[in-house]
């Protein structure tokens, strides 16, 4: 092997192992059945649909990864738009497999304080095991699960023409249509927000022409039986062999056939020659979110049932047009044109786009995909999208499909105030406040702190202990960055009501966490953190061969508790509390340790210029306080940017941004830097290496952050608001010269309108929300405007003044 397809390749395999990830592959000869071979003859209509915003494809999927998504932030499902057979994948957002969950270790603190003084004695080695002693074991699998599938058998079909599958980002309905023997045929599936059912139509334009079996299948603890002449009633539990027995879920499948005959039996659903079929999918689970020890106890079934019923009572038309609509409430805020459509497949814009083809249309699309995906995966009263959104065809998912957050979760959330959906924003919220009980009572019993922690991972089940290996495991500002979120929410809603209720309490829970948590640094006198991690990063121990994770006080750890600090004292502030806990947390402040710039110009990750094990690691943890947070700008630390920037250069010549969220975070890095061209290289190497062909994001395996990251770095790239000002426009690449974007949000409570030609402003309009003064930034020139609420500002002569 040539010397850099080995370091590629051990590149590879260290990244694989590093990562404890639970495969799913499936067992050694065993046929993969979420692979699908299409037994007709499939002829393509080849023509694009009329809404551009839409993802289309000239054959069925494949595999799993070329399946269309959709989803009502609960229940969700993988189409895959075939011809003879068809497969619907399906999720519900609470089927997890259950406890237990990772327990605190006793005596734990007593062994914090000694690694301590070993780090501080640079006995990393040393500390690194002492610490790993006290964590307990990583649980796996425990993992979120798929509810099941639908799988349909049409029988013979030698071939059908004008065939095309799509998925309509617009309406949220994934269509697959084709003519078989002189008869058109449209099959529709959508997920209803408002009647709370997927639902599938079959529709064709001969009487009598649908017949089909539908078989209602999954693996692990579940079994269906038949209800009348249409129904199927699957129930189940999410457990791995019978082991971690966890979340209870009915699926109710009822077919409603206009003429024709049906049949239901055992798992089995049989139409024979009906003019047109609608097939709804109710599910319900026995979850408790807010108390998880006592799930619920009512008839899951029964609940089904009643969905059902009120779904098919209002009609297949109205549920649609309901769905559409709510759809579209919120979908429809943002309107972004870059390019010219395309006449070509979703797939042959992808392969095209790969070989070097310039197109910015085909970025707009990735970009309101995104939208789309938080859309169809977090709604408010849903679960928070989790690794893969709520997309899951396994039992044992990619690190347990879980809800990391060392960035993956925080990720999935970037784009939601930027892009006009902060109603989406608040599942994740919502979440990770009930981590809050069990934060504080481990913060109590495994530290003695007050106030509340999460370490990297969690899940359904709310623990918080560091478990698993120290390199990953042992940190514990999880939950603290998540926080940032509370605020940021404020920042654009200006909703004081929620600044009191909900983000100043959690920002002070995280705060006295910290107050006893922190200890000082003996060569500095300086408050740092630890024993912590930079997630998940190694480092050469000096003087040896050995590798260590652990230290005292690395750059992320205090760029965080700085945004926590720095939070907490700008709400109490809003909201008038002064007291002895601000105070001290002001005092904590003023002594908290920052990065430093190393002898070489980079920000250092760790306190001291340790060499890296891995340089072109995939998380950039110490660039933090630039990205996400807002500690590092480039009005008020240009010496602190020109570090990162080094920082990523280094990263990025080492192999950087292997993972697709490592990439779609490197976008927002240079977004930050204002370097418009890095920026839009880094959206063309997320595509040529990290997107699959129904461009959901390619970890490997499929891991959703990318999909939300990278349009989170878009929006950054057309309007920035993080340093105290707006920024119109501050890193527009050649290749968006002329666009306009409609409906992007800014802090402060204000929705802006743009439009570009030749790469200059040419008209921009500034949607007061909340009667707030802004400062205006464009192109190096800067205005103040002062607003009423409600009222809309016409900027277009902004670069005049
Ligand atoms: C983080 C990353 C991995 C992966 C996992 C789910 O720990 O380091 O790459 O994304 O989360």
């Amino acid at each position: 092997m040539p010397r850099k397809v080995i370091h590629l390749f051990l590149l590879t395999i260290a990244t694989v192992f590093s990562l404890s990830q639970v495969g799913a592959a499936p067992a050694k000869g065993k046929p993969n059945k979420f692979n699908y071979k299409e037994a007709s003859k499939v002829q393509p209509l080849n023509q694009a649909p009329e809404q551009p915003l839409s993802l289309w494809y000239n054959q069925p999927a494949t595999h799993w990864e070329e399946a269309l998504p959709i989803g009502n932030g609960r229940l969700g499902a993988m189409v895959y738009g075939g011809v003879s057979k068809e497969i619907i994948q399906l999720n519900e957002d609470s089927i997890w497999a259950g406890p237990p969950i990772p327990e605190v270790k006793e005596n734990v603190m007593s062994t914090i304080d000694e690694v301590r003084q070993l780090l501080f004695d640079g006995k990393y080695v040393a500390a690194q095991e002492k610490q790993q002693s006290v964590m307990v074991g990583r649980i796996s699998p425990r993992s979120y699960q798929t509810m099941g599938e639908l799988r349909f058998d049409f029988g013979a079909i030698e071939q059908v023409s004008d065939y095309r599958r799509e998925l309509n980002l617009d309406t949220a309905i994934a269509t697959t249509e084709y003519t078989m023997n002189g008869v058109h045929y449209v099959r529709e599936v959508s997920s209803s927000p408002v009647d709370d059912v997927i639902a599938i139509k079959i529709a064709a334009d001969k009487r009598g022409a649908i017949s089909f079996n539908a078989s209602v299948g999954r693996e692990g603890m579940f079994t269906t039986k038949a209800k009348g002449n249409d129904t199927v009633i699957a129930t189940g539990q999410a457990s791995h062999g019978k082991k971690h027995l966890g979340v209870k879920f009915a699926t109710v499948y009822k077919v409603v056939a206009q003429h024709g005959s049906t049949e239901a039996k055992d798992g089995l659903l049989t139409v024979k020659n009906a003019d047109s079929v609608v097939i709804y999918i109710a599910a319900a689970t026995d979850y408790n979110a807010n108390d998880t020890t006592h799930p619920f106890t009512h008839d899951l079934a029964g609940k089904c049932d009643t969905t059902i019923s009120a779904a098919q009572k209002k009609g297949y038309a109205k549920l649609k047009a309901d769905a559409i609509e709510s759809h579209q409430e919120l979908f429809r805020r943002v309107d972004l044109q870059l390019g010219s459509p395309s006449s070509k497949t979703t797939l042959a814009r992808l392969q095209s786009y790969k070989k070097g083809e310039v197109d910015p249309n085909f970025e707009a699309l990735f970009f309101q995909y995104g939208r789309y995906l938080l859309i169809a995966s977090s709604r408010a009263g849903t679960m928070p999208a989790n690794l893969q959104g709520i997309w899951c065809k396994d039992l044992a998912a990619p690190w347990n499909s879980d809800y990391h957050i060392n960035i993956n979760m925080q990720m999935n959330y970037w784009l939601a105030e930027t892009t006009n959906l902060s109603e989406c924003h608040l599942p994740f919220m919502d979440y990770i406040e009930r981590l809050v009980p069990s934060g504080q009572k481990t913060a109590q019993d495994l530290y003695g702190c007050r106030g509340f922690f999460a370490a990297h991972a969690s899940d359904v089940w709310h623990g918080v202990v560091p478990f698993g290996k120290a390199q990953y495991g042992q940190w514990v500002v999880g939950g603290a960055w998540s926080t940032q979120h509370f605020m940021e929410h404020y920042r654009f809603t200006e909703d004081k009501e929620f600044l009191k209720n909900r983000a100043y309490p959690i920002l002070k829970e995280a705060s006295l966490f910290f107050l006893d948590w922190l200890v000082e640094d003996p060569k500095t006198g300086k408050l740092v953190s630890g024993p912590s991690t930079s997630p998940e990063n190694k480092f050469i121990v000096p003087g040896s061969k050995a590798t260590s994770n652990i230290t005292m006080g690395p750059a992320m750890d205090q760029q965080i508790i700085w945004d926590v600090f720095t939070n907490t004292l700008e709400s109490a502030k809003i909201l008038g509390v002064d007291d002895e806990f601000t105070r001290n947390v002001q005092t904590a402040l003023n002594q908290l340790a920052l990065p430093q710039v190393g002898s070489d110009g980079r920000l250092m990750e760790w306190t001291e210029e340790f060499k890296e094990k891995d340089p072109g690691h995939r998380h950039i943890s110490h660039l933090y306080g630039l990205h996400p947070g807002r500690q590092y700008n480039i009005y008020n630390s240009p010496e602190m940017v020109t570090a990162a920037r080094k920082s990523i250069d280094h990263r990025l010549s080492k192999g950087g941004g292997h993972t697709g969220w490592s990439r779609a975070w490197i976008i927002n890095f240079w977004a930050r830097f204002m370097d418009a061209e890095k920026a839009h290289e880094n959206i063309g190497l997320l595509f040529k290496k990290s997107t699959y062909n129904n461009l959901f994001d390619k970890h490997p395996p499929f891991q959703i952050d990318g999909n939300f990251g990278a349009p989170a770095g878009m929006a950054e790239m057309l309007l920035q608001s993080h340093a105290g000002q707006i920024d119109l426009l501050p890193a527009l690449p050649q290749a968006w010269a002329d666009g306009s974007v409609r409906g992007l949000c800014a802090r402060g409570g204000f929705e802006i309108d743009m439009a570009w030609r030749g790469g200059k402003l040419i008209a921009a309009t500034v949607h007061s929300k909340q009667g707030n003064s802004c400062t205006i930034g464009y192109a190096g020139t800067t205005v103040e405007l002062a607003t009423e609420e409600g009222k809309s500002y016409d900027l277009f002569d902004l670069n005049s003044k």
